[in-house]
């Protein structure tokens, strides 16, 4: 009889099963991340009732310091993660450096801090305030160190490099979405049974959309070939779909979702403000290439794929275009004609 209810964590061992040499000290680095997020999930459930937004520093009616949410979440992640066992290091969009953590479990050969994590712990903050879907952006390498506290080079890891991502939505309901290189699968948070369940198995991204996601008010500042691309999406001519419809949350887990599940292309190009475009490598732009990848899209800068960028500092930002592959590949013949022009 087929289980109904596969839990996060069963799904996960059950995967790590295929892989005779794992320690399972990946699946629980998951189940702790798993665990942060539940806890963040009922924060920003209960968040408009508790008047804990925008108030760092101030008491709430309990007499309890309140924190704003973005740094409550990075606070439950970093504890998390510093008392699990299995990371020598944490990378958070929220802190300017890496925190290299002890290894305190160094009898314990079940637990060896062979990981490293990053993380945005709050994508899409400026919508906290008003009820818009936000969300928690992971990734996971290996170490390349051998021992003790976590490096700079164990951090700056190209994204190829990755062993697992994913993210979680705050939104009609809590959903969890990884892979760990073997598809992408989606769990939906049962608050009644405090339980991740699979709700989506082996997600496949529509090869073409028809839908585009991006802030079009950017238009005046954007290059010529990205300017041409969209008013090309917004061209009459059935047969290729377009007009496409534009979608724009300004909140990236929540484009990001919507175009996975239905197909479509978020971009976030640079522009003549932002030479360098604005979303983050590390903790934007690679977990979710990983995961379009492993869902059969495609992502790139406009010229190269974003998991084969070179790392130089944590805060990198990157032009990002990620999405239904076939869109993602016209987008960056538009942005080659336009090289070519030159
Ligand atoms: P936010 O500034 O609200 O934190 O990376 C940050 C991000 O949101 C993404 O979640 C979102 O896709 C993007 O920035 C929105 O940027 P614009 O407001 O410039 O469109």
């Amino acid at each position: 009889m087929v289980n109904k209810f596969t839990t996060f964590y069963r799904h996960i061992v059950e995967q790590e099963r295929k892989y005779p040499e794992a320690t399972g000290q990946l699946s629980d680095l998951l189940a702790d991340i798993a665990l942060a997020c539940k806890v963040i999930s009922l924060e920003v459930n209960r968040a408009g009732l508790i008047d804990i937004l925008g108030f760092t520093g101030e008491e709430n009616v309990q007499g309890e310091q309140v924190k704003k949410l973005d740094v409550y979440a990075n606070d439950v992640l970093t504890h998390v993660m510093k008392t699990g066992g299995h990371i020598c290091a944490v990378c958070s969009e929220e802190e300017v450096n890496f925190i290299p953590i002890e290894d305190k479990f160094v009898e314990n050969k079940y637990v060896t801090n062979k990981y490293i994590c990053h993380f945005d712990p709050l994508d899409g903050s400026s919508n906290i305030d008003v009820n818009v879907s936000i969300g928690t952006i992971f990734s996971v390498y290996k170490r390349v160190t051998k021992s003790g506290p976590g490096s700079l080079e164990d951090c700056l890891q190209m994204g190829t490099e990755q062993v697992a991502a994913g993210y979680v939505i705050y939104g009609s309901s809590t959903v969890l979405v990884y892979t760990n290189g073997e598809g992408v699968h989606a769990f939906t948070l049962d608050p009644s049974v405090g339980e991740f369940l699979l709700s989506n198995e082996n997600i496949v991204i529509p090869k073409k959309s028809k839908t585009f996601s991006v802030n079009e008010g950017n238009y005046s500042k954007w290059s010529s070939g990205m300017k041409k691309y969209v008013s090309y999406l917004k061209e009459i001519e059935p047969e290729s779909s377009r007009p496409y419809s534009s979608r724009y949350i300004g909140s990236l887990v929540a484009d990001f979702h919507r175009n996975l599940l239905y197909g479509g292309i978020f971009m976030y190009p640079a522009d003549h403000k932002n030479k360098k475009g604005k979303l983050r490598l590390m903790y934007e732009a690679n977990p979710l290439s990983f995961i379009v990848e492993q869902a059969g899209g495609r992502s790139s800068n406009g010229e190269k794929r974003i998991l084969e960028i070179g790392p130089e500092n944590l805060h990198q930002r990157t032009p990002l275009f990620i999405g239904s592959t076939e869109d993602v590949i016209m987008l960056e013949k538009f942005l080659a004609e336009e090289k070519n022009e030159k």
